[in-house]
């Protein structure tokens, strides 16, 4: 439905390569509506926690590590479908198995510095909204385009 949400962040690397608000720009664009939004530092508990189901995959201390290295760009996106569309937005895991015109088939070579994250489901999309943001941090606007956007 048009209330679908997904939680996107711009990892450490993105947010040092200045892809932040091009990022930002292609989810506005594309017709989705911005529900949260902060620059954090995330802790290694916080990561151990988003990243528990690859706990017994070889690189995810290092992807852990990697995380709470810089800061990150926590989001809320909110439209239809949005968890399955960003997904097809970022591409796919391995940038070079990604799409021209994805987020990581444009701006990126490794699968370690892939740039971006996107909820691979509506319900991990649920667990790391709640992980990542207070409720009070989600916000509750009425977009004035939405009529523009779906009809
Ligand atoms: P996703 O980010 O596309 O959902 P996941 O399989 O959930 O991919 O893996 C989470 C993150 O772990 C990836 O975005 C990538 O940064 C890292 N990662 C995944 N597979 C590998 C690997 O084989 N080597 C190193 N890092 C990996
Ligand atoms: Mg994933």
């Amino acid at each position: 439905s048009a209330n679908c949400r997904t939680f996107v962040a711009v990892k450490p690397d993105g947010v040092q390569r200045k892809m932040v608000g091009e990022i930002v720009r292609r989810f506005e664009r594309r017709g989705f509506k911005l529900v949260a939004l902060k620059l954090v530092q995330a802790s290694e508990d916080l990561l151990k926690e988003h990243y528990w189901d690859l706990r017994s995959k070889p690189f995810y201390r290092e992807l852990v590590s990697f995380m709470s290295s810089g800061p990150v760009v926590a989001m809320v996106w909110e439209g239809l479908d949005v968890v399955k569309t960003a997904r097809k937005m970022l591409g796919e895991t391995n940038p070079a198995d990604s799409l021209p015109g994805s987020i990581r088939g444009d701006y990126c070579v490794e699968v370690g510095r892939n740039v971006i994250h996107g909820s691979d489901s509506v319900e991990s999309a649920q667990k790391e909204i709640h992980l990542w943001f207070h409720p009070n941090e989600l916000q509750s606007w009425e977009n004035s385009s939405s009529r523009w956007i779906y009809n």
